[in-house]
């Protein structure tokens, strides 16, 4: 089955916003804000959600940057992650519940605590480009264990 979900990155002169991940799948990382798309809500609409419900901030504008499926082995499920690019936002990033929000520069992004595919899409995210992708894991990421990548594509779309 198909799942889809959001992840969303503030993205300000050349700092992001990322948020650690308090509990849930995830737990321990660094990573965008996002979570599942609700029934009878657009994608954008959930991601603007799942950004108020997790750095309690109000997405004025944002763009779509990609999307990226996500599989594990042996688990017949696949994550169809659309990353949004936030541009501009309302409110102050405060903790929530699920996430601890941090600006971090673009030069000191916490790869080693994030999600092993973040370090070869970020880079296309922070030069303005769009793209779209698949990752195979062995199985996820908890607080002890990094998923390792199995399989990987990743391909640039031209968009005019
Ligand atoms: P909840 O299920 O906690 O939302 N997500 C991933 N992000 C990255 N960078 N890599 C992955 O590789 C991911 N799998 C899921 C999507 C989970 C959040 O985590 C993202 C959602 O924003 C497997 O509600």
């Amino acid at each position: 089955m198909k799942k889809i979900l959001t992840l969303s990155i503030v993205h300000e002169r050349s700092n992001i916003l990322l948020g650690m991940k308090k509990r849930g799948f995830g737990e321990g990382r660094w990573n965008g804000f996002g979570g599942k798309v609700k029934e009878g809500e657009s994608i954008e609409e959930a991601a603007k959600r799942e950004i108020r419900e997790e750095a309690r901030i109000e997405a004025e504008e944002m763009t779509k940057r990609g999307v990226i499926n996500f599989e594990f082995k042996g688990d017949p499920d696949t994550l169809e992650v659309h990353i949004f690019e936030v541009i501009k936002f309302d409110g102050e990033p405060t903790e929530s519940e699920e996430m601890r929000p941090k600006w971090f520069g673009a030069d000191e992004i916490p790869f080693d605590q994030m999600w092993p595919d973040d370090r070869y899409w970020m880079p296309l995210f922070l030069a303005g480009k769009k793209f779209s992708g698949r990752f195979l894991f062995d199985k996820p990421s908890d607080k002890e264990y990094t998923s390792q990548i199995l399989e990987k594509e990743l391909y640039e779309i031209e968009v005019s």
